[in-house]
């Protein structure tokens, strides 16, 4: 599933005023948000948080492009077609990623976030310090600018926050 959000033009501290673009990736299941498993995961949707942050990011002029896949391979070309593969003017200053269960597996993902050497953050709706011991270890977190877990769908709001302040504030 692959959204943009209409692009604009003002100021920009990382990328030509009509470049800004931010990258937002989640990863296996989450397409199923609101739909199963709300007491772990609450009853928003994936649709409802790439919607509000789309709006959000619309008021500071950044393009959203956001991606969910269940394919490993899907969200590792994603990150090579909007990194280190697209041309200059096409790459996404930053990436707002939730790996869901590759968080726990993926090399290969996290080889291709490190390849593009674009700031990210990791986000996970649920605290997964507080269940079970292999959802501990995260293949990302040692890379990532910031990691933001068991606060729920505002996790990404506060991860797009961060970029806006950080990245695009003159
Ligand atoms: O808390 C998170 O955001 C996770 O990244 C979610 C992953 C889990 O494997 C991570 O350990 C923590 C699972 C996403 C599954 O999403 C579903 C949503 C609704 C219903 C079923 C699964």
């Amino acid at each position: 599933m692959i959204k943009r959000s209409t692009k604009s033009s003002t100021e920009s501290v990382l990328s030509s005023p009509l470049h800004r673009r931010i990258l937002l990736m989640n990863g296996p299941n989450l397409n199923l948000l609101g739909v199963r498993e709300p007491e772990i995961y609450g009853h928003t949707t994936l649709q409802d948080i790439e919607e509000r942050l789309i709006s959000t990011a619309k008021q500071h002029n950044i393009e959203i492009i956001s991606i969910q896949s269940n394919h490993e391979g899907e969200l590792i070309d994603a990150i090579q077609y909007h990194g280190l593969l697209a041309d200059s003017d096409d790459t996404v200053d930053a990436v707002i990623i939730n790996p869901a269960a590759f968080t726990h597996t993926s090399v290969a993902l996290r080889d291709a976030l490190s390849a593009t050497n674009k700031p990210f953050i990791e986000v996970h709706l649920s605290n997964i310090h507080s269940r079970e011991p292999f959802r501990t270890h995260s293949y990302f977190s040692d890379k990532a600018k910031g990691i933001i877990c068991g606060l729920g769908h505002l996790g990404y709001d506060m991860a797009l926050d961060y970029f806006i302040s950080h990245y695009y504030s003159a």
